[in-house]
């Protein structure tokens, strides 16, 4: 069991991984707070962070055979474990709460969805630092006993929990512990045998691959395309209306879902 340390406020859970990670906490150190005042998203967004849900962020070093650490801090195969992980925990919580029929799917990058609405997102951030080994965070914003309800106005309708889907409690700290090990488990296994098997299982459970979709390049005209494919270094490759495939940066790219259109053909 990885080493869990426990806060009940914190400003943002990452950021306090990357200070316990700048000196010196292992590989698999997670901590968890009961809520945030500060929990953030990508691209300097806000996260909601209220009691009830699972606010956690893990430290994250890539080890060399030879016992060095690599400067792979922010490797996408992370954040690609990080949704794979998330997805395959919550989808025993929903067993384990005898609801195996609940569909967990992973969005591009990695918001994590049920039936389109976000229960889970994933914000992975590298730490390289001079004189000192580099490592990322990974870190999880689960809805598991807060309702969306409570959320601020516009992401009742956008947001979903646990809670709202099985009207029960899940607990905190077993959620964490399950996704912590899911999740270092899985960064193993990448290390060991590589990323193919990881990227099958996120490929399997991708909400976006086939659907079109909005692309919004930050400063450009935005366009429609379809997703056909995640790559191995976790970006999406989509066709446009004019037939010709582009390769998407999660960092330099928005997209949206067109649910009213029927594709391209
Ligand atoms: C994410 O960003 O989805 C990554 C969220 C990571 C949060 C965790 S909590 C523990 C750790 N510590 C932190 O400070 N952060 C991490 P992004 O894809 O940028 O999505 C952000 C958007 O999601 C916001 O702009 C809102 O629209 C929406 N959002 C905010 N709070 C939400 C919530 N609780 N549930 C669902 N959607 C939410």
């Amino acid at each position: 069991m990885p080493n869990i340390i426990e806060y009940d406020t914190i400003g943002s859970t990452n950021r306090e991984a990357k200070r316990l990670g700048l000196n010196g906490a292992d590989h698999g150190t997670t901590i968890i707070a009961s809520e945030q005042t500060e929990g953030r998203g990508r691209l300097g967004r806000s996260w909601f962070s209220p009691r009830g849900g699972l606010w956690m962020s893990v430290i994250v070093r890539f080890q060399l055979e030879q016992g060095d650490y690599v400067p792979r801090a922010i490797d996408p195969s992370i954040s690609i474990a990080a949704g794979v992980a998330v997805a395959e925990a919550l989808t025993d919580i929903f067993v384990e709460l005898g609801r195996p029929d609940v569909n967990v799917r992973i969005g591009w990058p990695n918001d994590i969805l049920i039936e389109g609405r976000k229960i889970a997102g994933v914000l992975v951030e590298g730490c390289v630092i001079e004189n000192n080994s580099p490592f990322a965070v990974a870190g999880f914003g689960i809805n598991l006993n807060n309702k969306a309800c409570s959320l601020p106005g516009e992401l009742r309708n956008a947001a979903i929990s646990v809670k709202d889907i099985v009207n029960t409690e899940y607990p905190v700290r077993k959620a964490c512990e399950k996704l912590a090990v899911f999740f270092i488990k899985t960064i193993d296994h990448i290390q060991q045998n590589g990323i193919d098997d990881v990227l099958d299982k996120c490929q399997a459970r991708s909400a976006a691959i086939g659907q079109e979709v909005t692309v919004v390049p930050h400063g450009e005209p935005s366009y429609a395309a379809i997703p056909l494919d995640i790559d191995s270094k976790g970006r999406l490759i989509v066709r446009m209306i004019s037939g010709e495939t582009r390769l998407l940066d999660a960092e330099e790219v928005t997209i949206s879902r067109n649910s009213n259109r029927e594709g391209i053909k």
